[in-house]
């Protein structure tokens, strides 16, 4: 089956974006990824992106898919055999947890801004969203068990951050959590995940941190 030709929209930063070029490197899809600075976007952008927001995928220069689950199950669709558990109650779950990693995302985000005061207030709040993920996660090497599926995809880009915080800060975040700990010990080994990412990540992480000005930035070593 021929492939479409697939473009990427892409920040270099974005957890979002990652998800989809785990994706396409663990099937081995050809594709191409353009870099916007979405702090200065190109014209362009807003008339591509409905939300403003990547990723964004472009098929045959033609249409434009947005939102990052979607662009997951759309990649998975066209390059069989599927990611996606087929059980009709095991995707529906995967899909359901898949959308609550987004919520994941937006608590880390809350808690790499937040200043020393509201620091532990962030951290819990992100430390009960990961305990409801360990709850219903396999306590296999992936999510669902023996299979890696889009839902470990999903999941990544956060345990990369994670890892990147404990590393620089000293804080572990999974410390009381050692399922999603083994979990992102297996991902961050992958090299679809090690290459969903510039080489210079760590950097601009680090860089991006210290620039938001929270209390996590500044346990960075300059
Ligand atoms: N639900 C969206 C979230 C995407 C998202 O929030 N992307 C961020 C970058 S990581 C963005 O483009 N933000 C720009 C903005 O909100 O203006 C998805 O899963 O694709």
């Amino acid at each position: 089956m021929s492939l479409p030709k697939l473009e990427l929209i892409s920040f270099k930063l974005c957890p979002f974006v990652q998800r989809t070029v785990i994706t396409l490197l663990h099937k081995d899809v050809p594709y191409t990824i353009t870099y916007i600075d979405l702090n200065n976007p190109p014209e362009w952008f807003a008339s591509v992106s409905p939300l403003g927001k990547v990723p964004v995928l472009k098929v045959d220069d033609e249409t434009v898919l947005f939102e990052s689950a979607v662009i997951q199950e759309y990649v998975d669709e066209i390059t069989p055999p599927p990611l996606m558990p087929q059980a009709p109650l095991t995707k529906a779950k995967n899909r359901a947890w898949i959308s609550f990693g987004g919520e994941v995302v937006m608590a880390m985000q809350a808690m790499v801004k937040a200043d020393e005061s509201d620091f532990d207030a962030a951290s819990k709040k992100l430390k009960g969203l990961l305990q409801r993920v360990a709850e219903v996660h396999s306590g296999g090497q992936w999510f669902n068990g023996t299979d890696f599926a889009l839902i470990d995809a999903a999941y990544a880009p956060i345990f990369m951050r994670l890892h990147l915080i404990k590393e620089n800060c000293g804080v572990d975040l999974l410390a009381d959590q050692p399922v999603l700990a083994a979990w992102s010990e297996h991902l961050l080994a992958l090299p679809s995940v090690q290459h969903a990412v510039v080489e210079e990540f760590p950097k601009l992480y680090r860089m991006m941190l210290k620039k938001m000005g929270g209390w996590l930035g500044a346990q960075f070593a300059d």
